[in-house]
């Protein structure tokens, strides 16, 4: 058994299935070759019953051999800090990844994220639209320049900026051709292609023990 555990819920509803941001730390610890368990915690009380590890009720947390650390942002720093496959080890390169790492959670999720709830609530005039439509643009453009983000290859803010931008809702909003192909690109890869099969037999697999059990 691996030193490091990934946690996450025992099962979700088929909606969030494939987006469960344990995904992302998954993806990074196949993209690194590190050995990892999955650890779930009960979803049915999700709200408090793990308050301790994860201050807010979510998911996921990493525990690496007893030192914890909850967020996606810094648990996948964490991992990248263990593989130049994610973080190159040069300082440019460094400050560059790191520089689109916190972009793809603050510049782009900040706005994705609330944008996505209001039109989960039905809301035609999305008050977000235009600062959706800026924010993306932006990437469109820094895209159309490089295939990847930082340091010409592929790094943990790929993995970040993709996963973001990958959203259904948010790649059908607007035409973006280079953004698309970027997210194209990024799951294409074996490593999110694994997690991403992973997280869903999980919860596949308690759907089938709920219905032999009914
Ligand atoms: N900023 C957090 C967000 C975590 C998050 O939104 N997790 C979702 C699953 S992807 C969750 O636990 N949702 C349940 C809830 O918010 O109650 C991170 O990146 O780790």
């Amino acid at each position: 058994m691996s030193d490091l555990a990934i946690w996450t819920y025992d099962w979700v509803p088929q909606g969030p299935r494939g987006f469960v941001r344990d995904l992302r730390l998954r993806w990074a610890c196949e993209e690194a070759g590190l050995d990892y368990t999955i650890r779930t915690i009960p979803f049915d009380g999700r709200e408090t019953n793990h308050l301790e590890r994860q201050p807010f009720g979510q998911v996921p947390y990493l525990d690496d051999t007893g030192l914890e650390i909850f967020e996606s942002g810094p648990a996948l720093l964490h991992l990248a800090s263990k593989s130049d496959t994610l973080m190159p080890r040069d300082s440019a390169g460094e400050a560059e990844t790191l520089q689109w790492t916190i972009a793809a959670l603050n510049s782009i999720e900040m706005v994705t994220v609330p944008w996505w709830f209001l039109n989960m609530s039905g809301d035609k005039d999305n008050p977000l639209a235009g600062w959706m439509t800026q924010r993306l643009g932006h990437i469109e453009r820094v895209l159309s320049e490089r295939d990847w983000l930082a340091a010409n290859r592929f790094t943990v803010a790929d993995l970040l900026m993709a996963d973001v931008l990958r959203v259904p809702a948010v790649r059908a909003f607007g035409d973006r051709p280079v953004t698309e192909a970027y997210v194209t690109r990024a799951t294409d890869r074996p490593a999110f292609k694994k997690a991403k099969a992973d997280q869903m037999l999980l919860f596949e697999a308690v759907d089938a023990k709920r219905a032999k059990s009914a």
